[in-house]
């Protein structure tokens, strides 16, 4: 039998808005919302996070900014300092991996790490998490909230459950009853339309996991095709899915550097395009399937980022990569007042 394993999960408390407290101390205490600019209640665009203060209004990440505005028009509105947060995150996941090894980066915020060997037990493990939480603390003067598990799933989930500033083990042997009286909408990949299904199912509403239970798991690949399978083990707290290192993760890709640093969208998005053909063809040729696409761009200054979108492995082609690859790459464009140096495109091969 395989041996159990131990997850950790580390997710920064929110995130944006504690960067620019701790860079702004006289934030500190009031209610500050990161996200475009609201403009008077006229501004378009949406919230990207807010802090602790300015979710007691009810503000929350995701929100139109006009909606944020009417619900505390006095808070602070800051805009989104990409580049600034990402410098940060970059020496935050250094620290954890000088803890725990390699890591498997889920977004600027947030990263897993399997820990099972390092750790070799529960209660190491979270002395492994408190020290994570007290070194980013001394290092960054931030706070983060590390959650530990049998799996991602779980790791996740109790990391969510000790929010903000916290730390939370579930043992495998208490992941069934953690869970069990949590809205069905906690396991990832069931979201309100798959609820609705399951609750018509059962003619139940507001359903909780304990009772999405009670659907058999026959039923729920009939409701759901392959993603009933997935979903009766998550509902019991089983996630098989392996953490994945950037090790692990082998790409395909391509770069151009242009003559001339280049703003034009038009020639960057041409250049783009062929570059992700190219790499299509190599995709196709070696029936690679693949899980994700990067977006890279290197500025005039040199500073280099990176930006990525996951997908359902399968089997694409270049039309595919190119629709969900050019909204990052626009990213770029919007958020920088800089000149691109060099672009370029990789797809994330499935292991
Ligand atoms: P999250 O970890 O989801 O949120 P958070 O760190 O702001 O707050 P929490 O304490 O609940 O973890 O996201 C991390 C960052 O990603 C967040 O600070 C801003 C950005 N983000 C967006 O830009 N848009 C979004 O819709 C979300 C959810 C996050
Ligand atoms: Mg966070
Ligand atoms: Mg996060």
């Amino acid at each position: 039998m395989k041996k159990k394993r131990i997850i950790l999960h580390i997710d920064m408390d929110y995130f944006f808005a504690q960067v620019e407290e701790r860079e702004n101390p006289h934030f500190r205490g009031k209610p500050v919302v990161v996200g475009a600019d609201p403009k008077e209640g006229k501004g378009r665009g949406v919230v990207s996070t807010c802090n602790y203060e300015a979710r007691k209004y009810g503000i929350r990440s995701g929100m139109p900014i006009s909606r944020a505005y009417k619900l505390f028009p006095e808070a602070v509105f800051l805009p989104v300092n990409m580049h600034f947060y990402e410098k940060v995150s970059v020496s935050i996941f250094d620290i954890v991996r000088k803890n725990v090894g390699e890591v498997e980066l889920v977004s600027l915020d947030e990263a897993y790490a399997d820990i099972t060997k390092k750790a070799g037990s529960y209660k190491k493990a979270e002395e492994i998490g408190e020290r994570i939480r007290k070194m980013v603390f001394r290092k960054e003067k931030l706070t983060c909230t590390v959650g530990i598990g049998e799996n991602k799933m779980m790791a996740k989930i109790a990391c969510e459950e000790a929010k903000p500033n916290g730390i939370k083990t579930v043992k495998s042997t208490e992941s069934l009853k953690f869970i069990e009286k949590m809205k069905v909408e906690k396991i990832p990949g069931i979201g309100p339309k798959t609820r609705e299904v399951m609750e018509k199912h059962l003619g139940k509403k507001n359903l909780k996991i304990k009772d999405a239970r009670k659907i058999k798991k026959e039923k729920l690949v009939d409701l759901f095709g392959k993603r009933g399978g997935d979903f009766y083990n998550k509902l019991r707290g089983v996630d098989k899915s392996s953490v994945e290192t950037e090790r692990d993760v082998k790409t395909v890709g391509k770069e151009h550097t242009f003559q001339e640093d280049t703003r034009d969208p038009q020639k960057i998005t041409k250049t783009f395009k062929g570059l992700v053909f190219s790499v299509s063809k190599k995709v196709e040729r070696e029936s690679l399937s693949t899980k994700g696409v990067v977006v890279v761009c290197r500025f005039e200054d040199f500073e280099t980022h990176t930006r990525q979108t996951s997908f359902p492995k399968g089997d694409y082609d270049s039309d595919f990569f190119y629709k969900k690859s050019v909204p990052l790459l626009l990213r770029f464009l919007t958020e920088s007042n800089k000149k691109i140096r060099l672009v370029g495109f990789r797809v994330i091969t499935g292991s």
